[in-house]
């Protein structure tokens, strides 16, 4: 995921999640994904850490191609 390069748009895919399945919250600059029916826990770090464009992910897709843009990423914020 090109995480270093700010100037690439970063897309998260889930393939067999929707955004109903996931939920999302801030840890200091991380971005804390959390899956209910496993309760695993993906953690993007540093996604809070700048404001800068094309920082961090810029997107996040669903298995039922919904998608969060960074604005509502960032209401996590
Ligand atoms: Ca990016």
């Amino acid at each position: 995921m090109g995480f270093a390069d700010q100037w690439n748009v970063d897309v998260l895919l889930f393939n067999d999640l929707n955004a109903s399945d996931v939920s999302l919250s801030r840890d200091g600059a991380d971005l804390k994904i959390l899956v209910a029916a496993t309760g695993d826990v993906i953690t993007v770090d540093d996604q809070f850490y700048s404001t800068a464009d094309h920082w961090g992910i810029e997107e996040i897709k669903f298995a039922d191609d919904s998608v969060m843009d960074r604005t509502d990423i960032l209401a996590f914020a």
